[in-house]
């Protein structure tokens, strides 16, 4: 066989995954993610710049806390660990292009297994990382961002990069050496940093100082070492306030944001937000996306969702498209997101375990998405709503509030406007008008 397809078919029976439009009865086809279609001046194949994430799609076998695998992959088992790569990148490359995803994100543990043995782990790393670039050429597929697990081998049980030992760091460096040198090799277009063991469990053995440093020196090191060896694209953080340490340094995006002024790291550096740990961090998605978007640093997106009703990282494909308007009428008035794309960090239940569940799960995804841009354009370009939020501020616009804006004005003088203006007239906000405005589109 070509290779594209590889030696084996592993998702028999499903075709290319094409738009059909809303009539559709097809449960295997788009009805309103069609990559043609321009919204905002751009393709929806380019404004959301669709992303497998490998490790749910091709690693999470439905396993949890309380149970064994349901999801069992035929990818996994030949007897060499190269070769489970290759078959694994052949389910994957089939996955995505069936799936009409544009792009794929990666850890180095998602992509072979690893090894204790840095330069065993390295070489495996290499030979994905050449039969990756065939399977890229021929497919079309790109890629979205790379990062280095640091969070799931025993070692990295007291952190990574933030780790009281520094022989443990060292290890974390050498994996994101490799992650960087694959990342680069395969034309990566960002970098991403998730610290899921850059924190604390207990304040009472951590010198907190110590180690948010420690996270600084060690990001300054990989990015000084991606730049010198050409990676041009934009490295990002992922903020999450907890899970699986009781409390993440990157906790959440306005502590990033401050983080990343303090120690200098603000132009290499943009944000990953992922729906999930916003609510995690008691923000809505929503609010994450526009601190960001405030601070020129809405670089990319993990979609998913998590459940009202127990809060954790449940990581569920993304179905609510009226609360998905509110997110892209962020995005869209931000100008897009800078250099990311969208990254579908979300898996199918355990209990989904047909390989057309994987499908189904992409397409609500995708259709969701678009469905709520297509939303969040006509509210921009047809509704009031813009022109209602900007009302709300008019009287800064001019005269004294606009002399406050620049500065102009002393406490003294506020003091003395509100002493000759007499109490202010009331003035409403218009909550439920402006939630009628969403329902009205969405
Ligand atoms: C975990 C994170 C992780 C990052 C990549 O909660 O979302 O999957 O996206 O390390
Ligand atoms: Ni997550
Ligand atoms: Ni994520």
């Amino acid at each position: 066989m070509s290779i594209l397809l590889g030696d084996k078919e592993y998702f028999p029976g499903i075709g290319q995954i094409a738009y059909e439009g809303p009539d559709s009865d097809n449960p295997l086809a788009f009805r309103f993610y069609d990559e043609t279609k321009i919204i905002a001046g751009k393709t929806m194949k380019d404004y959301f710049k669709f992303g497998m994430a490998y490790w749910h799609t091709l690693v999470g076998n439905g396993g949890d806390p309380f149970g064994e695998a349901t999801h069992l992959y035929e990818w996994n088992q030949a007897q060499d660990a190269v070769q489970r790569a290759k078959d694994k990148a052949d389910a994957a490359f089939e996955f995505a292009t069936k799936m009409n995803l544009p792009y794929f994100c990666f850890h180095d543990v998602d992509v072979v297994d690893y090894d204790n043995n840095v330069a065993e782990f390295e070489r495996r790393l290499r030979a994905w990382t050449e039969y990756a670039r065939q399977k890229m050429d021929a497919s079309g597929v790109k890629l979205l961002w790379g990062t280095a697990n640091l969070f799931s081998n025993r070692r990295y049980m007291n952190g990574g990069s933030t780790n009281p030992d520094f022989a443990v760091l060292a290890h974390g460096g050498a994996q994101v050496k490799g992650a960087l040198d694959a990342t680069i090799a395969l034309g990566g277009e960002n970098y991403v940093f998730w610290g899921g063991r850059e924190g604390y469990m207990s304040l009472l053995n951590t010198n907190m100082k110590r180690e948010v440093e420690h996270l600084a020196r060690f990001l300054h090191t990989a990015k000084d070492y991606a730049r010198k060896n050409g990676f041009k694209g934009t490295f990002f953080i992922e903020p999450k306030p907890c899970e699986p340490t009781k409390h993440q340094y990157d906790y959440d995006s306005a502590t990033v944001i401050g983080f990343l002024r303090q120690y200098d790291l603000l132009n290499d550096f943009k944000l990953n937000i992922e729906v999930n740990h916003a609510t995690l961090a008691g923000h809505t998605f929503q609010h994450e996306l526009q601190v960001a978007a405030d601070a020129g640093m809405l670089g990319s997106i993990d979609a998913n969702r998590g459940d009202y009703q127990n809060g954790w990282d449940t990581d569920q494909f993304p179905t609510n498209v009226a609360e998905l308007t509110e997110a892209m009428l962020v995005i869209l008035e931000a100008g897009g997101l800078q250099g990311g794309g969208v990254n579908f960090d979300a898996k199918r239940r355990r209990n989904s375990t047909d390989n057309a569940d994987l499908f189904y799960a992409h397409i609500g995804g995708m259709d969701t998405f678009a469905r709520a841009l297509i939303a969040a354009d006509a509210i921009l370009t047809k509704s009031d709503y813009k022109k209602l939020r900007e009302e709300r501020y008019a009287s800064f616009d001019s005269g004294k509030g606009k002399e406050f804006e620049e500065g102009k004005l002393t406490l003294e003088d506020l003091r003395d406007l509100a002493a000759a203006s007499g109490e202010p007239a009331v003035r409403s906000g218009k909550q439920e008008y402006f939630e009628n405005i969403i329902n009205r589109y969405a």
